[in-house]
C-alpha cells in the first residue's frame, strides 16, 4: 500500500520499483485546488502486477489512496484506509472460519510505504496521525519523498527529527526480527538496511546518461544527476531490499503472527466470542518446547506402566502354572506311593499265605536248602 499527500512521487516509486509504467503518468501534474463546496474524498485503487526478484517471479497487488490529505479539512483523511486494511482482515477471517481452509487468498495489506513531503523540518499532525491510526494494523514503512530535493546534510537532519517524533509518539515502524541463528554477515546487512528508515527516496524510470557516460535510471539536474539505482545518493536499493529482496517472508509473517492475531482477537471479543489460547501456543516456540517435553514424559510413564503390569501379569501366570505342576507332583507322587504301598500289601499277604503253607515243605526243604527262602525274604525287602 501506497499513502502519501498529492503529488509526492507514489506512482512514480511504483512504476520505479516494478520497472514499468504500471501508472502512465502525466509528465506536468495539473494543479488542483481543494473546493469548499466539494469535499476530497480518498478512493482505494488497486494494481497487480508481476516483479522479478532473483529470476523468481513474484505477484504483487500495489493499493495506491489517491485524494489522501487533499482536502481542506483532513481529520479523516486516515479512515477510508484504515477501514480497507480491516476489510482486508474480515475477507481474511471469514474465510479461515470456512471449513475449507486450504484455499484462504491472502488480500491483507503486508506493508505500507507512507510517503512524508520532503520539507526538511519535521512530521507534519496529518503525518503523526495517519501513522497512529495504522501502525498497528500494518507494517509501516516511512519513506522520505523526493529526497534529491535536499541536501546530504538536510536528509541526515531530517531522518533524525522524523525519528524523534516517531519515538516521541510512540508509534511502531517495521524492523525485521533479529535473528539469533543468523551469521554475522546476514545480521550486517540487516541492521544496514534498517539503519536507512526512514528511507530518503528518488523515483524515475527514466534513462539519463551520467557526466561519465553511463546511462542509468535517473533525475538529471545542471549540477549532475541523481541515480536512483546508486546507494550513494538515495536508499531507494535498500528500500527494494527491504520490500522485496530481503524481507518480504518477514513482512508477511509479522502482518499474520501480530497484526492480524491482535486485529482477530479484538474483533473476537467484541463479537463475544472467547478465544481459545491453546491455539495460539505454537507461536511461542519455548511454551511449545516445554507442552512437548511433558507429553513425552507423561507418554513415557504411561509406557512404563503399562509394561510393568505386564511383566506383573505373565509373573503370576508362571507362578500360578508352577503351582499347578507341584500340586500335580504331589498327586502323582502320592498315586505311586499309594501303588507301592498296595504292592507291598500284596506281596505281604502272599508271602503270609506262603508261610502259612509252609509246616509241611519246610522240613522237607530244610535238609534240601534253606538259602531260597532267605533270598525271597531279601528281595521282597
Ligand atoms: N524531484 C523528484 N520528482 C519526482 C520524484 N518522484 C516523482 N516526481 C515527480 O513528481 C510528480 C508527481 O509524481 P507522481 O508519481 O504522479 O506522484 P503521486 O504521489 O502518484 O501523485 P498523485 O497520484 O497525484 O497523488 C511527477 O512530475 C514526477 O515526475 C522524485 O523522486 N523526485
Ligand atoms: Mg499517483
Amino acid at each position: 500500500m501506497v499513502v502519501g499527500e498529492k503529488g509526492l512521487g507514489k506512482s512514480t516509486l511504483i512504476n520505479t520499483l516494478f520497472n514499468r509504467e504500471l501508472y502512465p503518468l502525466d509528465e506536468k501534474p495539473k494543479a488542483s485546488f481543494p473546493d469548499p463546496e466539494q469535499p476530497v474524498k480518498v478512493s482505494i485503487e488497486t494494481v497487480s502486477a508481476d516483479i522479478e526478484e532473483n529470476n523468481v517471479k513474484l505477484g504483487l497487488t500495489v493499493i495506491d489512496c489517491p485524494g489522501f490529505g487533499e482536502d481542506i479539512d483532513n481529520t479523516d483523511s486516515w479512515k477510508p484506509i484504515v477501514d480497507e486494511i480491516n476489510q482486508r482482515f474480515d475477507m481474511y477471517l471469514d474465510a479461515e472460519i470456512k471449513i475449507n481452509r486450504s484455499t484462504i487468498v491472502d488480500n491483507r495489506v503486508h506493508a505500507c510505504l507512507y510517503f512524508i513531503e520532503p520539507t526538511g523540518h519535521s512530521l507534519k499532525p496529518l503525518d503523526i496521525q495517519f501513522m497512529k491510526e495504522v501502525h498497528e494494523k500494518v507494517n509501516l514503512i516511512p519513506v522520505i519523498a523526493k529526497s534529491d530535493t535536499l541536501t546530504e546534510n538536510e536528509i541526515a537532519e531530517f531522518k533524525l527529527r522524523i525519528l524523534d517524533d516517531i519515538k516521541n509518539q510512540g508509534i511502531h515502524i517495521f524492523t525485521p526480527p533479529d535473528y539469533i541463528n543468523d551469521d554475522d554477515e546476514t545480521k550486517e546487512a540487516a541492521h544496514e538496511i534498517i539503519s536507512k528508515a526512514p528511507f530518503a527516496i528518488v523515483g524515475s524510470t527514466n534513462q539519463t546518461q551520467t557526466q561519465d557516460g553511463r546511462v542509468v535510471r535517473g533525475r538529471a539536474y545542471p549540477w549532475g544527476v541523481i541515480e536512483v539505482d546508486n546507494e550513494e545518493h538515495c536508499d531507494f536499493i535498500k528500500l527494494r531490499q527491504l520490500v522485496i529482496r530481503n524481507f518480504l517472508e518477514e513482512l508477511k509473517e509479522n502482518t499474520s503472527n501480530v497484526l492480524y492475531e491482535n486485529y482477530r482477537t479484538q474483533k473476537l471479543i467484541k463479537m463475544g466470542i472467547k478465544q481459545d489460547d491453546t491455539v495460539f501456543r505454537e507461536f511461542d516456540p519455548v511454551l511449545k518446547q516445554e507442552e512437548e517435553r511433558q507429553l513425552h514424559e507423561a507418554k513415557l510413564a504411561a509406557m512404563e506402566t503399562q509394561m510393568r503390569s505386564i511383566f506383573q501379569a505373565s509373573v503370576a501366570k508362571e507362578e500360578k502354572k508352577l503351582q499347578a505342576t507341584e500340586t500335580d507332583l504331589f498327586q502323582k507322587h502320592k498315586d505311586m506311593r499309594d501303588k507301592l504301598l498296595k504292592q507291598i500289601k500284596l506281596l505281604e499277604d502272599k508271602k503270609a499265605e506262603l508261610e502259612a503253607a509252609r509246616p509241611m515243605t519246610h522240613e522237607k526243604s530244610t535238609h534240601q536248602t534253606s538259602q531260597p527262602t532267605k533270598t525271597r525274604k531279601g528281595f521282597l525287602r
